[in-house]
């Protein structure tokens, strides 16, 4: 697919603005004019874009201007928007119908590619959203296990379920607190929030609760605070703990799955968890999670046991077959162009910030990877929350007006895809060498 003329597409400059109509229109539909709070660049104080196409690794808004995305639509773009054989694929099972309220065959075939490339995932169940797999991987963690507390990491973000929206307590160890209005104390504190990449913290928790906690839920390579990647040996440690306990171990692979290897993190790591939850690249780019893993813990969910969780929509055909076309389309060696292009933006970018004496700390996991605006890469939630976002708001301003969409914050990824190629990559690094000298000047 060739990249489309970036710029407005034939729209005169004196033309009352689409974009500005229906960012109007939404604001007053929607709460901050949006149907999910990051879309609103609040953290960037930006007006937030409305965009209407993507073809390939661009995006198109409202009055026509064309962008470079590394947004991706948070993840699963990991194509590039409308693959003509993803939507061949959704095409044709239209003609089929909808969601028919019955397992279908391409409920099989996803699942039966979903295993094969994660074997722990010996039985599995779809979702409509990567927050509703993540909760029902908790739910089933305490039901098998007959314990209440749940171990997150700070700045892991699980979705959007009472239990998981939670921020640290006082202690290492001490119960959560609410992270949402909304949340119930008594339900906050059956979490554990501890520092990612602290070992001994997690140790701590379990010492501190010994035979109480259900599992561990962790990002096994976080995304959801910039990218950090996992320190050596530190998945390892999560694995013998919560053996050593009785517990188990949840890898929220929503962000990792399908993005940072075929057999995600805990292929990429060689770590296996009890239970795995995915989104985004899953669907390929529809509205899929699911969760799934040893099939003993599996039997606990109904209708097979105890352990209630349904969807209307879950399974639906339409989905499947995006989720299907798009895993089939990335075989191994594409894994390899998505390194090689990934590297060399990470090279790319630590020397324009270097040419513009720019300190930012650079992480990257395969095609994920985030520039933070501190001197040096962040190991911890804590370390990247140290980062310059206002340096970053700059960063981010100077790029979109020169044409190259980031995300609107500094504590998430910038997701390459395979549609990103040779002229992409020029195109943004000549970019940002000037939007780090931009950054320069507003200090
Ligand atoms: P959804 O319910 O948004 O499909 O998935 C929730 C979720 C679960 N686990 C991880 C590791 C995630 O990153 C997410 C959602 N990711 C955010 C962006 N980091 C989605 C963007 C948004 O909230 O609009």
């Amino acid at each position: 697919m060739t990249a489309p003329e970036a710029g407005r597409a034939g729209r005169s400059p004196t033309a009352p603005s689409r974009m500005a109509d229906l960012r109007t229109r939404a604001e007053d539909l929607f709460p901050g004019g949006v149907n999910s709070p990051v879309r609103a660049f609040r953290s960037v104080g930006r007006a937030p874009l409305v965009l209407d196409k993507g073809a390939g690794p661009r995006v198109r808004d409202a009055d026509g201007r064309w962008y470079l995305d590394y947004i991706g639509s948070w993840g699963p773009a990991i194509l590039g928007h409308a693959h003509p054989t993803v939507i061949e694929a959704v095409r044709e099972a239209a003609f089929d119908g909808f969601a028919l309220g019955a397992t279908g065959p391409r409920e099989v075939e996803l699942g039966e590619l979903v295993r094969a490339a994660m074997p722990s995932m010996e039985r599995m169940r779809f979702t409509s959203s990567g927050t509703e797999a993540a909760m029902s991987a908790v739910r089933l963690a305490r039901g098998a296990t007959g314990r209440d507390l749940v171990v997150k990491f700070n700045g892991g973000y699980h979705g959007h379920s009472d239990g998981l929206l939670v921020e640290a307590g006082s202690g290492v160890a001490t119960l959560a607190i609410p992270g949402s209005a909304g949340v119930p104390t008594p339900t906050a504190a059956a979490t554990i929030v501890v520092p990612y990449n602290d070992p001994d913290a997690v140790a701590a928790a379990f010492a501190a609760h010994p035979g109480r906690i259900a599992a561990i839920i962790v990002e096994p390579v976080a995304a959801n605070a910039g990218v950090l990647p996992p320190a050596p040996g530190f998945l390892d440690r999560l694995r013998e703990i919560t053996t050593a306990d009785g517990a188990l171990l949840i890898f929220d692979e929503v962000i990792t799955g399908f993005r940072v290897g075929p057999g995600g993190a805990q292929g990429r790591y060689g770590v296996t968890p009890d239970l795995t939850v995915l989104g985004k690249i899953v669907g390929g780019g529809m509205p899929v999670g699911a969760y799934g893993g040893r099939a003993d813990l599996m039997a606990h969910i109904a209708p097979s046991g105890p352990v209630y969780q349904a969807g209307t929509l879950s399974g639906h055909p339409l989905a499947m077959a995006a989720g299907t076309a798009t895993l089939r389309l990335l075989s191994a060696d594409r894994y390899d162009a998505l390194e090689a292009t990934s590297a060399r933006l990470e090279a790319g970018l630590r020397a324009a910030a270097a040419a513009s004496g720019t300190p930012v700390g650079i992480t990257r996991v395969g095609s994920l990877l985030t520039v933070f605006f501190r001197a040096g890469a962040p190991a911890t939630a804590e370390e990247a929350f140290t980062a310059d976002r206002a340096a970053y708001a700059r960063f981010f301003g100077a790029m979109l007006d020169a044409g190259v969409l980031l995300a609107p914050s500094q504590f998430e990824a910038w997701f390459v895809s395979l549609a990103h190629g040779e002229a992409e990559l020029d195109e943004t690094l000549a970019t940002a060498a000037t939007a780090f000298a931009a950054v320069e000047a507003g200090r």
